[in-house]
């Protein structure tokens, strides 16, 4: 009864809310279908300059897709997700356990130590934060008179918590603005990283998560190196009712869809926009001049909000490295550590907000379309310690 009841208003807010964003947009639509050739006058006016895209940028592609009037599925909530990476990291071991074992022996060797030191590095952990947990865990280990089990696990839960820094801000800026004008708008995600990192299923999962917080949601498919980006997002988003603006045609401007996307979610009162990206990187330049125009064209409607970087846990160091690149073409505000469930190696948390200077935001914990977690420092440890 109550299920058929959540049905029924689910089919009538997703009527009502395609109902507004149609009558309001400003680009084409396919659903319902828009009048030949007629271009909305909020685009390209002149006493709009906000709402006006710059010359360079041609968004004469761009469609909206609003999902369709189906019963959506209903996101899992969001609180305690991160619990789930104790069992999908107990499944390969992890360097809390491997660095347990060796500190609970009788009295530490050299060997011992080094044994710890090589333990930290292949967890990625970086040669930095390893150095600084040995020193700390010299000294405390010394310092222990008995050596039981529980006061050992107690002294390394604080010091990779240390480590991991707690006192970070992790929160999502998700809560709207108020522009110049008085009246209200989204605030836009970015997300960007390297080819298949997992950016297109990070902004699904992600729209999940801001839906199962009964957040309004637009998505912007502005990787438009490849039709079947698109495709993959905009399926994402029909599961939970989300609208998702893009392009049909490959190699359209990625700078055009973004505005569409921010513009539709302005008119459409949305709480959120998020934007996915490609993640060619054949140079830095051409990677710059991308992301910096997809940007500046969504500056001109609303304030960038968030650029995530979104980081494949199992690609170590050298991903990494790849995404300090990025880190040098946008201000990254927060990272998405995506297939945390595939690696043995948590550490490369340590090392990725020690080296980009940015806080882990979320985390990747499975193929599941509800494995996205927002990162907990606590909760990491606990699974590390598992
Ligand atoms: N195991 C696992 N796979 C993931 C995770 N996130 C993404 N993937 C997979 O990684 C692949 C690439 O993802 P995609 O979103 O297309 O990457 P993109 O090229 O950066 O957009 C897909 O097969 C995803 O299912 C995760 O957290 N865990
Ligand atoms: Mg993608």
């Amino acid at each position: 009864m109550t299920d058929q009841l959540w049905a029924v208003l689910a089919v009538v807010l997703v009527v009502l809310a395609g109902g507004t964003a149609a009558l309001t947009a400003g680009v084409r639509r396919r659903r319902p279908p828009a009048l030949p050739e007629e271009r909305p006058a909020s685009v390209a006016t002149a006493e709009a300059p906000a709402d006006t895209l710059p010359p360079e940028v041609d968004d004469s592609d761009v469609v909206v897709e609003e999902p369709p009037a189906v019963e959506t599925e209903r996101p899992a909530p969001v609180a305690g997700r991160m619990v789930r990476l104790r069992e999908r990291l107990s499944r390969s071991g992890t360097i809390g356990r491997s660095l347990l074992s060796i500190l609970s022996r009788e009295s530490l060797t050299e060997e011992d130590w080094e044994e710890i030191e090589e333990t930290l590095l292949l967890a990625d952990v970086g040669i930095g934060p390893t150095t600084e947990l040995m020193d700390r865990l010299r000294t405390r280990v010394q310092v222990l008179g008995t050596k039981d089990a529980a006061s050992v696990r107690e002294i390394l839960r604080e010091e990779l918590l240390q480590l991991v820094d707690p006192t970070m801000d992790r929160t999502l800026r998700t809560a709207q603005g108020v522009g110049d004008d008085g009246a209200p708008h989204p605030a836009t995600i970015l997300v960007v990283g390297v080819n298949g990192t997992g950016k297109t299923t990070t902004v699904g999962k992600l729209a999940r998560v801001l839906v199962a917080e009964d957040l309004e949601v637009v998505l912007g498919a502005a990787d438009t190196f490849r039709a079947a980006a698109a495709d993959q997002l905009q399926t994402w988003g029909e599961r939970v009712g989300v609208t998702t603006v893009r392009s049909d045609r490959e190699g359209a401007d990625p700078a055009a869809v973004a505005f569409d996307a921010v513009q539709a979610g302005r008119t459409a009162g949305a709480d959120v926009v998020l934007v996915d990206t490609a993640g060619r990187l054949q140079n830095k330049a051409d990677l710059m001049g991308e992301l910096g125009k997809i940007k500046r064209v969504i500056s001109r409607q609303a304030p960038v909000s968030e650029v995530l970087l979104v980081l494949d846990a199992t690609t170590g160091q050298n991903g990494l490295r790849q995404a300090q690149v990025f880190a040098e073409v946008v201000d990254v505000t927060g990272i998405v550590l995506t297939k945390l469930d595939g690696t043995a190696k948590g550490g490369i948390v340590v090392a990725v907000q020690r080296e980009l200077g940015v806080p882990v935001k979320l985390v990747g914990l499975g193929e599941g379309a509800d494995d996205l977690a927002p990162f907990v420092a606590e909760d990491f440890v606990e699974a590390l310690l598992a």
